[in-house]
């Protein structure tokens, strides 16, 4: 998930149109354009913030642990298109003020792990740190979406450190092994969201996918652990 640079007037003017008058349009852009593009920077700071709290705590477990525990890290700021359209579902107002108080995701930060247990590993060190606050929990891997949805999602508030002043910005983590990314990439290309006709199918073929993929990451984190303590019994061996 690539980093959008600073919305351009024009990309933005172009979204508002599809939900505003021209006069309406103008009127916003005036009024909050140049809040607008603040706002999204404070987001890549504290996407940024967040990013390089995993890179550490990466380099930190890889040493204990002998492998990283984080395959990739990927970022994104939610598009205009997609800030625009959950405030008009949710009803809330086209305003930059609604837009911080009322969504949790625009910043969002995506960590992909090896295997189960590194994500509740990581998320608890993660949630440890003192200038991290937790404001919502969601884990779609103990209790799996009916569509077989896994992940674990925080959504928590970090500091920025600007040149005057301190901010807090709330930032979406989504945890989840290759698998359940790989599935969640897949499914959200054949499916979700997309007001598909009701297709019973695609719906099981998908669940039965969800339900393979979480038996994979089940059998391979077993292999991990077996060749863990048998690394383990050779350096004892080794060092008695
Ligand atoms: P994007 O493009 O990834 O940002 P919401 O859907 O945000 O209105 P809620 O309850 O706040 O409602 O969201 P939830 O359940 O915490 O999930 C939010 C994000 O999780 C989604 O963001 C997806 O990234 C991912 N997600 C949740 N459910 C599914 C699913 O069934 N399939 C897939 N592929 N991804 C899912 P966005 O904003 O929808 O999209």
């Amino acid at each position: 998930m690539p980093i959008r640079p600073l919305v351009d007037r024009a990309y933005l003017e172009q979204v508002l149109l599809s939900r505003l008058s021209r006069g309406e349009v103008q009127q916003w852009v005036q009024t909050y354009s140049q809040p607008y593009r603040e706002l999204m920077s404070y987001y890549r700071c504290a996407i940024m913030e967040v990013e390089t709290k995993f890179n550490v705590l990466n380099e930190e477990l890889s040493l204990q642990y002998d492998r990283n525990p984080i395959e990739t890290i990927k970022t994104r700021l939610k598009s205009p298109e997609s800030i625009m359209e959950k405030l008009t579902r949710r009803g809330y107002p086209l305003t930059v003020e609604s837009i911080e108080k009322n969504l949790n995701d625009i910043a969002g930060v995506r960590v992909i792990c090896s295997h189960p247990a590194d994500i509740y590993k990581l998320s608890e060190a993660f949630l440890r740190q003192d200038d991290i606050t937790l404001l919502e929990r969601k884990d779609y891997i103990a209790n799996p979406k009916p569509n077989g949805y896994r992940s674990l999602h925080l959504i928590v508030e970090t500091p920025i450190f600007l040149h005057d002043q301190k901010r807090l910005m709330k930032v979406e983590v989504q945890f989840r092994t290759i698998s359940m990314d790989w599935w969640a990439s897949l499914e959200h290309k054949i499916r979700y969201k997309k007001n598909l006709p009701e297709m019973e199918y695609v719906e099981r073929e998908l669940y039965e996918c969800a339900e393979i993929s979480a038996q994979l990451d089940a059998r391979m984190e077993k292999l991990q652990k077996i060749a863990a303590q048998a690394t383990e019994g050779k350096d004892r061996a080794l060092s008695s």
